[in-house]
């Protein structure tokens, strides 16, 4: 058996993970889940969540993969055998992001290109709904977007290529090249978007807190799943990163590094996007909240009108603008995708241009439902349930069963404080064994009770107000589907590594 990869450098390493968690959801979603939570006082949940929850989370998933050299299925497995599934489960996850997330890459590939000429026009919803992604009713296919499919075809060959290169030579010459010039861009584009007229009422409206915000369950939640999506951690993804770490290398500092570039980027996105948002509200002597709006809307709706109103150069910041979201999300897209391609490779002891073959043909392909008119609706539904149903139920079944089931934060705590500059103190096994499954076990009971009961709530209705139906086969189906699939890969035999 060859040696295990490794990463060629530590630089190499955070760069990789730090390109990981800096991504879509940095960009497009953290500015506008901050905005609909209570502005500037979103900032107190989310440090909480970031500092009680993300980084510990972060440096147990650093110390599991250092510890036991494995991706997630093998990590769990060589815990105890009987909690392999839970790995399975959590690369699934990764796998169902991994179908949706370059589709998103790849609108902003498109926009790239139409940002030449602003070819969206004066409607730019009516140009992202009706003329690019040719909006189908939810829950019908209603054929392929081929304006679509071209660019996600190209994400795919680019992130595929790159995985079938390997560790140092694919993933972390990638990142060391993709993670600096995104931070370049991204900050002409902050520079640009402060200086705009109306900035300042963007940037106020972005940090005016409303405290008031803080005594509503949803805003807690909203910031807890920001931190676990945004840091890439519950599910798979960091500890098959950390697997490649040299034996000796520091792990807290990595951590404490990789969480705190990626909040900071989070915050410097948001200082840009408020800004610019500022200055549309002026430009339409509108109030900030009117032209302010979530996800999709945001970075394919309202940032298209923005660059079209810009004063000069408005063709190079678009371009600017969705470069930087497409090498954001590239970067982490590989790191997704590397969960199944590594699990793969030692469960069945495949070559990785096999697994890359297999692992990835099979997401590219399942990803062609969502480059299809109907795709933005399966999208919506399937990432909100992915996320909620998948992500942050992953993370309270990890640390109740690291913290409480297996009890092995002592043993841990011991293996990264053997090796790194700062010391884990007691703080650490509070945070992972009490405070998060607390927060977080209360936020899933009060999530279940919220989704189930609005199937039948006749007034406020489903998520999204979609149909029972579409949500059940869109949202839930996806959401068991991924615990199913945990369950019947970690029932097949190991052929690969021994478990
Ligand atoms: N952390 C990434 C982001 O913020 C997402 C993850 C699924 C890789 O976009």
């Amino acid at each position: 058996m060859a040696a295990r990869e490794q990463w060629g450098t530590r630089a190499g390493f955070i760069m990789a993970a730090v390109g990981s968690a800096i991504g879509l959801g940095n960009i497009w979603r953290f500015p506008a889940t901050a905005f609909e939570n209570g502005g500037g006082a979103f900032f107190v949940p989310y440090l909480f969540a970031l500092l009680t929850a993300g980084i510990p989370l972060l440096i147990m998933e650093f110390t599991m993969g250092h510890k036991y050299r494995s991706a997630a299925p093998r990590t769990y497995s060589k815990m105890n055998k009987n909690v392999e599934w839970i790995g399975w489960w959590a690369v699934a996850v990764a796998f169902v992001i991994s179908t949706y997330y370059p589709v998103i890459i790849a609108w902003s590939l498109s926009y790239t290109v139409f940002s030449f000429n602003l070819s969206w026009g004066a409607d730019t919803e009516a140009f992202l709904f009706n003329d690019y992604l040719q909006l189908a009713d939810p829950g019908q296919f209603g054929g392929m977007t081929i304006g679509v499919l071209i660019p996600l075809i190209l994400v795919w060959a680019i992130a595929l290529g790159i995985l079938f290169k390997g560790v140092q030579r694919g993933i972390e010459l990638a990142n060391r090249i993709f993670i600096p010039t995104l931070v370049v861009i991204f900050l002409i584009i902050c520079i640009r978007a402060v200086t705009l007229p109306g900035a300042a009422e963007g940037l106020q409206a972005f940090f005016e807190p409303d405290f008031g915000a803080l005594t509503q369950g949803g805003v807690w939640v909203a910031a807890y799943g920001q931190i676990f999506f945004s840091l890439s951690i519950a599910f798979a993804i960091m500890i098959t990163y950390s697997s490649y770490l040299p034996k000796k290398s520091d792990i807290t500092n990595n951590a404490f590094i990789t969480g705190f570039s990626n909040s900071s980027f989070e915050l410097l996105a948001g200082i840009g996007v408020f800004s610019a948002l500022g200055f549309m509200a002026q430009q339409l002597d509108v109030g900030v909240e009117e032209v302010v709006a979530g996800g999709v809307g945001l970075a394919f709706v309202v940032f298209p009108q923005i660059i079209s109103e810009f004063p000069a150069l408005s063709g190079l910041f678009g371009v600017l603008f969705f470069l930087s979201l497409a090498l954001a999300g590239l970067s982490s897209l590989i790191s997704i995708s590397e969960t199944y391609i590594k699990g793969l490779q030692e469960k069945f002891g495949w070559t990785r241009g096999k697994a890359v073959g297999i692992g990835g043909g099979a997401a590219a392909l399942c990803s062609l439902i969502f480059a299809t008119r109907g795709g933005l609706n399966f999208l919506d539904a399937a990432d909100y349930f992915i996320n909620q149903f998948g992500v942050a139920l992953l993370g309270l079944v990890e640390v109740v069963l690291i913290a409480w089931v297996l009890r092995k934060l002592p043993e841990f705590q011991q293996h990264a404080n053997a090796i790194s500059d700062i010391r884990l103190g007691g703080w650490w096994k509070v945070c992972l064994g009490v405070i998060t499954p607390i927060v977080l076990g209360y936020m899933m009971i009060d999530l279940f009770l919220q989704n189930i009961l609005k199937q039948f709530d006749t007034e406020n209705g489903n998520y999204a107000g979609y149909t029972d139906g579409f949500i059940f086969a869109s949202g839930w189906a996806v959401a068991l589907a991924a615990l199913a699939a945990g369950i019947i890969m970690s029932l097949i035999r190991w052929k690969g590594l021994s478990k």
